[in-house]
């Protein structure tokens, strides 16, 4: 067996939806990102602005790599009956830390890279100066959507995306170069704070899923009363995709099975609660980021959205 295809069927050994080949090679969206950050577009992640010329030359994030292996990791769950109705949660965020559940399999994903002759293997998922996205579509995987989502045949959009950066010199997969969204535009059409000002250009600001996770402090009264139940993350833009309500499978990740639910549970749940009870119940789930206090206030917006809201 070749390498590559070693690699892959390890990956998939591994529990990964898919695996691509890469390299490090410049960003053909360099200016578009440039374009984006200059917009304001990416509002408080100051980080975002510091990483910008390791996202524009990714080999700039490893000098060593030669070669980037970057796999998808399906964390979608269906909904249940109270889960859409509110206090809703993503669906990326309902069961354990994914920086961790994905990042161990990356490490092992990496070991084997190191057995089959690496000097050199380093992992990300999601906490890098890694253009994630960007990789993906070059490695093969699927196309950027008009909701910014990577969008993979057959499979949609709800998995994260993890690489390993390595010495190895891998033969690269094609880049994934259709666009199949076609002339559809219901993400664009269904995103309740009008977010995604453009295909393909989201304003983060204006995000459900940054405001209830990146933004500290008030959230602005007039898209607060827009967020339909959410009370952390959104999935708005990905539920509505054709391609995720024909083709998304339940998870086989154990760790992503559903362990957070405000299925049925009041607008008083974090008001009492302890840092101590917040960090024994939420320490290795992603609500951690929020922390007890954004999530009191994202309970407040999305209780009031409830109010006005109908949800699909
Ligand atoms: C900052 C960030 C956010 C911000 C901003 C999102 C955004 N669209 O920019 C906020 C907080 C809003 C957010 C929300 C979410 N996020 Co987020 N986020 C990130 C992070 C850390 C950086 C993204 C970034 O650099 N944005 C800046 C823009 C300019 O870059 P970009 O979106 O990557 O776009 C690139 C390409 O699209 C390309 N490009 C532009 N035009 C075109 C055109 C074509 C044809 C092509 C091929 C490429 C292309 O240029 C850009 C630069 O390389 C990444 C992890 C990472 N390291 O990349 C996760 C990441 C993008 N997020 C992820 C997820 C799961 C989410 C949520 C679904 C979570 C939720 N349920 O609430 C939502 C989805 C909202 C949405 N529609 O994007 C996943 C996405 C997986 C996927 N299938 O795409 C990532 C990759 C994390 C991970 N490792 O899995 N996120
Ligand atoms: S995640 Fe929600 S708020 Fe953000 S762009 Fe998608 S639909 Fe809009
Ligand atoms: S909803 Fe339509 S336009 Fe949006 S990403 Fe999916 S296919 Fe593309």
């Amino acid at each position: 067996m070749r390498l590559e295809e070693a690699i892959k069927a390890r990956a998939h050994e591994l529990g990964f939806l898919a695996c691509g080949i890469t390299h490090p090679g410049p960003s053909v969206y360099a200016d578009y990102l440039d374009d984006w950050l200059a917009k304001g577009y990416a509002g408080t992640m100051r980080y975002l602005h510091r990483q910008a010329a390791r996202r524009r030359e990714p080999q700039r994030i490893a000098p060593e790599a030669h070669s980037v292996v970057v796999v998808l990791d399906n964390y979608f769950t269906a909904d249940t009956e109270g889960s859409t109705v509110g206090p809703r949660i993503a669906r990326y965020a309902r069961g354990e830390d994914y920086h961790r559940v994905t990042g161990e399999r990356l490490g092992l994903l990496g070991e084997f890279l190191r057995s089959s002759g690496a000097q050199f293997s380093r992992a990300y998922a999601d906490a890098g100066p890694v253009p994630e996205r960007e990789l993906a579509q070059r490695a093969g995987l699927g196309w950027i959507g008009k909701n910014t989502m990577l969008v993979r045949p057959e499979a949609g959009s709800y998995f994260f995306i993890g690489s390993v950066f390595t010495d190895l010199r891998l033969q690269a997969d094609l880049p994934f170069e259709l666009d199949r969204c076609g002339t559809c535009t219901r993400c664009i059409d269904a995103c309740p704070t009008e977010a995604i000002v453009a295909p393909r250009m989201l304003d983060a600001t204006r995000c459900i899923s940054y405001l209830t996770i990146e933004q500290k402090g008030p959230i602005a009264e007039n898209l607060a009363e827009n967020f339909q139940g959410y009370t952390f993350g959104c999935d708005i833009c990905n539920d509505v995709c054709p391609w995720n309500q024909r083709f998304a499978t339940e998870t086989e990740i154990p760790e992503f099975k559903p362990r957070t639910t405000f299925d049925g549970l009041g607008p008083d749940l974090f008001e009492n609660m302890s840092e101590e009870e917040f960090a024994t119940r939420f320490g290795d789930t992603p609500l951690e980021r929020a922390g007890l206090d954004g999530m009191r206030r994202n309970f407040k917006a999305a209780f009031r959205s409830s109010a006005t809201a109908k949800f699909e």
